[in-house]
């Protein structure tokens, strides 16, 4: 059979508001407003650039059901860029944005297919091969019955791709949607299933591929490392996967080993050169201080949380580069490690905390006619500032007696 190429993409989350974020600059706060759009362009000239023979993009391609009028006017324009290059596109909707959100505002191309809320199979001619693409999209926002029975089986002598924004029914982290098996989908004996819906890239299987490429843009802390989008060639049932990067703010998460420091100056300098390692364009970091001994200890021993992250910002203010330092975190093994049984209790309760157990705890002080105003808004960075906070106080007053 011949090669046939073509790019997998799920997750654009196109529009996404980034809310949870804080300590930006106006320029930085305005290249994160746009990373998501950034991304997306990226993904477009990619594809014009090397001309694959299909584009696959698996659901969410906006972030919110009202699908952001800029976005849809972006996407639209890329749409349009592919079109004139004569490149296809299929598309599915996802729990994102659904199909009964807001009304599609711009209409697009006719190089577009894209799925409906019913399991379609649409066939196409790739170098005198037929290669058939199955999918849906989500007709509303929560599809939580198995949509799979519904994918048809594979006729001998053509190339069979499954389209699937889901969640595998073992995952016990995310909400089930769409949810399979993976023996579900290896028993249609497709090519290839290209999936969309948890926004980590990884690979279920190998031979057939049955992969989520992960989103295009991470959208915070927890969506870490580079994110993009799979260059995939299919040829005489091998498929050969190429990881393409496509992120314009990377997220991440970085070991700062700062075991024989006793200044602070030698901390910057540290945490600086770590950062210069860094290839990403755009950074924003949390930074885990680990292996500090005991000199290391005493220096933060009574520097706030916010004031060392408040600290290091401004000493990294003069970089060329976009990097934010999000938090600081003295590492955790050994914060545990160090603490009363009743303590680690307290701390391991406090990371279960929620955003309704905060106000209920801070609800006098925010409800004091007089301070109540001068508070900054309880958002998830707050909150997870005075966690951070509260655990290295309880290991302050709890740690065990024979410990420093
Ligand atoms: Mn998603």
């Amino acid at each position: 059979m011949a090669s046939i190429r073509f790019i997998h993409s799920a997750d654009l989350h196109l529009g996404s508001p980034f809310s949870g974020m804080k300590g930006l600059g106006t320029e930085q706060w305005k290249q994160l407003q746009h990373s998501t759009l950034k991304a997306f362009e990226r993904l477009i000239s990619y594809t014009l650039e090397t001309h694959p023979d299909f584009l696959l993009i698996v659901g969410d391609i906006y972030d919110g059901e009202d699908r952001n009028l800029r976005a849809q006017h972006r996407f639209q324009q890329g749409m349009e860029q592919l079109h004139d290059a004569g490149i296809p596109v299929f598309l599915s909707h996802g729990n994102h944005d659904h199909l009964s959100g807001g009304a599609a505002s711009f209409e697009l191309p006719p190089n577009v297919h894209v799925f409906q809320d019913s399991v379609e199979n649409i066939s196409l001619e790739v170098s005198g091969q037929t290669v058939s693409i199955a999918g849906f999209s989500y007709g509303r926002r929560h599809v939580t019955e198995s949509m799979i029975e519904h994918y048809p089986d594979k006729e001998t002598g053509i190339v069979q791709i499954g389209m699937l924004h889901g969640s595998e029914e073992s995952d016990t982290e995310h909400a089930v949607y769409a949810p399979f098996r993976k023996e579900q989908l290896l028993a249609k004996n497709y090519d290839y299933w290209a999936l969309g819906h948890i926004h980590k890239r990884q690979q279920l299987s190998a031979d057939p591929p049955i992969v989520y490429p992960g989103n295009l843009q991470g959208r915070h802390r927890k969506e870490s490392g580079p994110k993009g989008f799979y260059d995939v060639v299919l040829t005489d049932g091998h498929a050969e996967l190429e990881f393409i990067a496509a992120e314009a703010v990377r997220f991440e998460r970085i070991a700062i080993d700062c075991s024989g420091v006793q200044h602070m100056n030698e901390l910057f300098s540290i945490i600086k050169e770590q950062l210069e390692t860094q290839d990403a364009e755009a950074l924003v970091c949390d930074l885990e201080l680990q292996s500090p001994d005991d000199s290391t200890l005493l220096m933060l021993e009574d520097i706030p949380q916010a004031e060392l992250v408040y600290a290091m910002r401004e000493a990294l203010s003069e970089q060329q580069r976009f990097v934010h330092i999000s938090s600081v975190q003295l590492d955790k093994g050994n914060l545990t490690a160090e603490l009363s049984p009743f303590g680690k209790q307290l701390a391991d309760r406090l990371q279960d905390w929620e955003a309704g157990d905060w106000k209920e705890a801070l609800k006098e002080l925010y409800n004091h006619p007089k301070s109540g105003r001068f508070l900054p808004q309880l958002n998830d960075g707050l909150q997870s500032e005075l966690q951070m906070e509260a655990v290295a106080k309880i290991r302050k007053m709890m740690a065990l007696e024979d410990q420093r």
